[in-house]
């Protein structure tokens, strides 16, 4: 089995882009520390002694909202600073963005990253009140740094009101998308050849950042086959039933390569993968489903199926392509032997009173050896039993029963079964192999004869003294 890699820490802004508590037009709310009050902003702490934090609707006095239907006014009554404090691991890449807007002209504000108490200045903002600016960087967090404060602080506004300035939204601070994978298979197994197995594979992002273009891809499993028409998201952005053919829905199976696709998260479509929020949003994930029938030549082996998911970190300047892959799943199959019976008559005329003789072969072709083989050729009314010649095993004149054993893989076993014909007319007679293993294939099990009895002539009575 393969260790999945230990999931890192998650780093993650609560409520970054100001949606919650929903508010009309603007109002002024205590902030999360303020938690005995009826209605309080989330995440966000701020330096302001009356612990106030000014929330705006999109579209109040014409501004509209950078991300979402609400940003915040970093100026609330005070002038001060707005944060939160996030546990951090050290040597952590963290990635910042932000929009920034003034209200009355050109407001400025810095970000500040650190130790709460000696957080540094990153950076310094200063946009006019007709555009939001859009910014991006990135922090590493530093040896022995396990709380890591980040503050927007504000540095002056247009107009000399200390209750206005400095819009913010959109805000995302936090570690890299990081898709974790986990594969199910169902019936858990052992299983039978012919037996149809369901994988579930489940997709989630246990980083910060959403991962974008998520593409899950599974090879189907050596000694397996695809079965048509079975994918399905099960859960999650997209679900229901996916056909097979590529370019109409958000999954198909590639026959070239033998590999199932999805195309996973929000927006995806028939041609990219979509964006995958991480699980403080969206806790479940995505799970996906296909189906298999297992091949006969996986008889007495094992399966092991692996799914990997390409993703994109777009949180820094340029996406950065990334890798997930599952953990292996492994079934057990049990053996299967495909036993065939041949059935023959040395002649098929004979007269009554003659001597019947069938030849009885079972053949074992595999893929595995069977154990417990038996033939079952029951004499029928008119064949007295003469003797019975088996290569192996014996065989029970009373149940009709040739126990023949154990059969090798390719191996064959001969019986040759003697009788006497006591009556005229057609006598059928048919053999019928079973084993203790699955056999796949059934409609070779069983062979039929059938032999013509003549009445025994008048005519040539040597000892007739008619004329
Ligand atoms: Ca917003
Ligand atoms: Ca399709
Ligand atoms: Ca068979």
């Amino acid at each position: 089995m393969a260790t999945p890699p230990a999931v890192p820490l998650r780093v993650a802004l609560v409520n970054g882009s100001f949606e919650q508590p929903a508010v009309t037009n603007f109002e002024i709310l205590p902030d999360a520390s303020q938690t005995q009050a009826p209605k309080w902003v989330p995440g966000w702490l701020t330096t302001a002694t009356d612990h106030m934090v000014e929330l705006w609707r999109s579209g109040f006095n014409g501004v509209p909202s950078a991300d979402g239907l609400q940003f915040a006014e970093l100026n609330a009554n005070q002038v001060s600073t707005l944060y939160q404090d996030l546990p951090t691991t050290p040597g952590t890449k963290l990635y910042w963005r932000l929009y920034h807007r003034g209200r009355q002209g050109q407001d400025t504000m810095a970000l500040d990253i650190g130790a709460p108490g000696s957080a540094v200045e990153q950076r310094r903002f200063t946009d006019g009140n007709t555009a939001w600016g859009y910014y991006t960087g990135t922090y590493t967090v530093p040896a022995g740094q396990t709380l890591t404060r980040f503050a927007f602080r504000s540095i002056s506004a247009a107009g000399g009101n200390r209750g206005a300035g400095n819009f913010l939204d959109g805000i995302f601070f936090g570690t890299a998308p990081y898709v974790l994978l986990t594969k199910t298979a169902v019936p858990a197994g052992p299983l039978e050849v012919g037996d149809v197995v369901t994988y579930r594979v489940t997709a989630k992002n246990e980083g910060g950042g959403a991962a974008e273009n998520l593409v899950l891809t599974d090879v189907v499993p050596a000694g397996t086959t695809y079965l048509p028409g079975s994918l399905r998201i099960v859960d999650g952005p997209n679900a229901g039933v996916k056909s097979d053919v590529k370019g109409d829905d958000q999954a198909y199976y590639d026959a070239a390569a033998n590999q199932v696709v999805f195309h996973l998260g929000n927006n995806a479509s028939a041609a990219a993968g979509g964006s995958l929020p991480s699980t403080e949003t969206q806790p479940a994930g995505t799970t996906v489903e296909y189906r298999v029938t297992i091949d006969r030549a996986s008889g007495g082996k094992q399966i092991s199926n692996t799914a990997t998911a390409s993703y994109e970190n777009r949180l820094g300047d340029r996406p950065e392509t990334l890798t997930s892959t599952s953990d292996e799943q492994v079934t057990e199959v049990k053996p299967a032997a495909d036993l065939t019976v041949a059935k023959a008559a040395d002649a098929t005329t004979v007269t009554v009173g003659q001597t019947v003789t069938y030849r009885v072969t079972v053949h074992n072709t595999g893929p595995n050896d069977a154990t417990g083989v038996t033939v079952t050729d029951q004499l029928p009314e008119g064949l007295t039993f003469l003797s019975a010649d088996g290569t192996t095993g014996s065989y029970d004149r009373a149940t009709g029963q040739w126990a023949v054993g154990d059969l090798a893989v390719d191996a064959t076993a001969t019986l040759v079964l003697r009788a006497k014909a006591t009556k005229a007319g057609r006598i059928g007679n048919t053999a019928t192999v079973t084993g203790n293993e699955k056999d796949p294939d059934t409609t070779d099990n069983a062979d039929s004869v059938t032999v013509c009895v003549e009445p025994a002539p008048s005519c040539c009575d040597p000892c007739s003294t008619e004329k």
